[in-house]
């Protein structure tokens, strides 16, 4: 009998429209014949594809759920479709796109001024102008409100002082929206600022060393009595829910994202288990083998229907930050115990980059570690359903 698809058993297409359709089918396209040939060798050699940005953004992937200023206004599930295929490359190329949409351009576009948005926005969604997103500090990770990074008022000017740690693209970015708390007046307020590369006191230091999204640019921000203009504040939003307002909106793009990378490690285990043969049949005929794809398989549908009925419920109403949370902390987690239990059934072959599983499931322990711990989406749910926080 010929195995059938994840996809095709989840019967979920019927349930898309032609529009999603074709984004998807779109992307997919792209990361098969564009990305994955190079993915390994990127990987290993620590490298992001600079020269696919340009394609990136014809295709309107930049800010693509944003409207105007040049952006594809896509609706919330054409969003999670297309970093579903771009995750199903590799999460360091979701993750440019996430921060770039759903972080900084988002940022500009909810909280900027007219001036701002036009400026800045066009740009990057033409991938012309990189952005990055300054919220963790060396001190200050899950507990953002703890930030030490100030801004202090001085004529024109706000001086910032601080470092933010773990950025992603912050080494290439040309400009990088960064929080900080006001020294006086609005003492202890955070504010977003909008600071440009080449502006005096602004570094952003290269992180070497990671094992986990390898094909993606993360540095520091070090803010050195960093002078920008007051013209470069983000005034429609004070106040800690400005950046976790812009988590939302990437957190539930990552939900999506994880069931890519949870696949594309899945038919990879089932197209291997089906050859490999141990004691004279294909490992697939296992019994203990049949029941992980089992459990995998019925994983992965859940977290498409968790996602296609948040999605809808976000184009048609909005979707509550806890609701986020779920889907972000179900399909993070899911697809980090399906890509090591894909990796294990790939005994010693699961460990070579010639695979995707073992990057596939060194990414996802950075994915399961951003954009809010597995732990900090726990407590979340556990305030929501008893009213008690734990944090
Ligand atoms: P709390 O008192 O609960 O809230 C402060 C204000 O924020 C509002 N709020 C939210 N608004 C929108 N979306 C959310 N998810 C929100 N959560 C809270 C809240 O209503 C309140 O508003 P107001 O008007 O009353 O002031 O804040 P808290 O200090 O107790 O913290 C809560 C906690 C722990 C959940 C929050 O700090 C948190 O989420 N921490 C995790 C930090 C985090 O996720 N950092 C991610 C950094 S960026 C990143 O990782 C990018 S990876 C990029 C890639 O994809 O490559
Ligand atoms: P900590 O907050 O120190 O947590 C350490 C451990 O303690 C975790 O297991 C955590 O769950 C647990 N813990 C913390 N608080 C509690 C609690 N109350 N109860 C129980 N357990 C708790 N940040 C940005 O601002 N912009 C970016 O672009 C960005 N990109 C990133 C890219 C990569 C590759 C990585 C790895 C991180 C990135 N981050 C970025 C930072 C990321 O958001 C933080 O790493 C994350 O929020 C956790 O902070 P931390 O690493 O300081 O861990």
């Amino acid at each position: 009998m010929e195995p059938v698809s994840i996809d095709a058993l989840s019967a979920l297409d019927a349930h898309l429209t032609e529009d999603e359709r074709m984004i998807r089918d779109t992307v997919r396209r792209f990361i098969r014949e564009r990305y994955l040939p190079r993915a390994g060798e990127l990987y290993e050699k620590e490298e992001f594809p600079k020269d696919l940005i340009p394609e990136i953004a014809d295709m309107g992937l930049l800010g693509a759920s944003l409207k105007g200023y040049g952006c594809a206004g896509m609706n919330a599930v054409q969003y999670g479709l297309l970093l579903q295929e771009l995750e199903y490359g590799d999460s360091g190329l979701r993750s440019f796109v996430s921060v770039q949409g759903s972080l900084a351009m988002y940022a500009i576009h909810a909280y900027g001024s007219e001036e701002q948005k036009k400026k800045y926005l066009p740009e990057m969604a033409a991938g012309k102008m990189i952005g990055c997103f300054g919220l963790t500090e060396p001190d200050s990770g899950s507990d953002p409100a703890s930030m030490k990074t100030r801004a202090r008022k001085d004529g024109d000017d706000y001086v910032l002082s601080g470092t933010k740690m773990w950025i992603t693209n912050s080494p290439v970015a040309d400009v990088a929206v960064v929080w900080a708390k006001l020294e006086e007046g609005d003492a202890s307020t955070i504010h977003g600022f909008i600071v440009e590369r080449g502006m005096k006191g602004f570094e952003t230091p290269l992180i070497h060393g990671k094992m986990s999204l390898r094909s993606s640019v993360t540095g520091e921000i070090v803010l050195d009595e960093c002078r920008v203009p007051a013209k470069n504040m983000m005034t429609g939003r004070r106040g800690l829910g400005g950046p976790l307002g812009c988590l939302t909106q990437a957190r539930f793009g990552i939900a999506w994202g994880a069931m890519g990378a949870a696949k594309s490690c899945f038919e990879c285990a089932v197209d291997y288990a089906r050859e490999r043969v141990q004691f004279d049949v294909p490992i697939a005929k296992k019994q203990l083998i049949q029941e992980h794809f089992a459990e995998m398989g019925t994983e992965i549908i859940k977290g498409d229907l968790l996602t296609l009925h948040y999605g809808r419920m976000k184009d048609s109403g909005g979707i509550t930050p806890q609701q986020v949370s779920l889907c972000k902390r179900n399909n993070v987690g899911k697809a980090l115990e399906i890509a090591r239990t894909c990796r294990g059934i790939l005994g010693g072959n699961g460990i070579l980059l010639e695979y995707p599983v073992i990057r596939h499931m060194l990414n996802l322990e950075s994915v399961y570690t951003y954009e809010g711990t597995h732990e900090v989406h726990t407590l979340i749910l556990g305030q929501t359903f008893t009213g008690h926080s734990a944090f």
